[in-house]
């Protein structure tokens, strides 16, 4: 059985990368909204209409589990694709590891850079100080970011700027440790390292998430020990010359790219 993940374009491949990396046995199921994209600029209620009918769908496709690999998903519509998915797989998200390990690991002040949509939703100052009320965390909406990174506007004085001028803003002026609480976001992780130097530590979400979904796996005895070639299907609501060109960076030129409207 295959596990599913999804995004509302390239983002989550960053995510599906690391689990490709440690899970190299398990066959994957990549849906792309690619149609819908941003997320992070749509109301509540779109995100939740989108991620519901992808969760059926992956429900459909007979996955063993569900990686929400959008952090706009996860803020806007987690609580909607568990009921939908009613304990029958594991469902697995990218704020709530991130936010725990964070909380219980770092001792300073935290930022956070996301889309609007997770943002408004305060998930990640929420989730942190569920588990530890003295961390300082701000938040601040990036929301060039994403257009930047699907347009495929990376290593580029246009991309160097937009991050300039979100990160010298005031509210991330005394932060120590920063989480990129997007999943788009680590394909600019060079740049963005190179404006903090040693300064600031960033957090590596999509390990934290791919070892997460790792542990509940072997939780539920799910993990598939044996070894074979594993399969990597890729679904996309509309396919982009940028994500054809990202998803054969990431897992080899001989992926499958299936269109799919839901
Ligand atoms: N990759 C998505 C996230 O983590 O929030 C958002 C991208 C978007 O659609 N704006």
């Amino acid at each position: 059985q295959p596990i599913g993940i999804f995004d509302s374009g390239v983002g989550g491949l960053t995510v599906a990368k690391e689990i490709k990396r440690l899970l190299p046995n398990e066959d994957l199921i990549y849906f792309g909204d690619t149609k819908h994209l941003p997320y992070g600029e749509k109301s509540r209620e779109a995100i939740i209409g989108y991620c519901l009918k992808i969760s059926e769908f992956l429900l459909e496709k007979n996955c063993k589990a569900i990686v929400i690999a959008c952090n706009s998903a996860t803020a806007n519509a987690l609580k909607e694709v568990l009921e939908l998915v009613d304990h029958k797989i594991p469902v697995i998200d990218v704020i709530n590891p991130v936010a725990e390990k964070v909380a219980y690991e770092i001792h300073n002040n935290v930022g956070v850079i996301a889309t609007k949509a997770t943002v408004n939703s305060g998930l990640y100052k929420k989730s942190i100080r569920k588990h530890n009320k003295f961390i300082k965390v701000d938040e601040l909406a990036t929301p060039l970011l994403v257009p930047a990174i699907e347009e495929g506007i990376r290593n580029h004085p246009i991309t160097n700027s937009i991050i300039y001028h979100y990160l010298s803003n005031n509210k991330l002026k005394n932060i120590e440790t920063l989480i990129l609480g997007c999943t788009h976001y680590p394909l600019l992780l060079n740049e963005i390292k190179q404006y903090y130097g040693n300064r600031v530590r960033v957090i590596d979400s999509p390990t934290i998430v791919a070892n997460q979904l790792k542990m509940i796996l072997e939780k539920h005895h799910l993990l598939n020990e044996q070894k074979s070639k594993s399969s990597y299907h890729f679904y996309l609501s509309d396919i982009t010359k940028n994500f054809e060109k990202i998803s054969k960076k990431f897992f080899g030129k001989s992926i499958d790219l299936e269109l799919k409207v839901l």
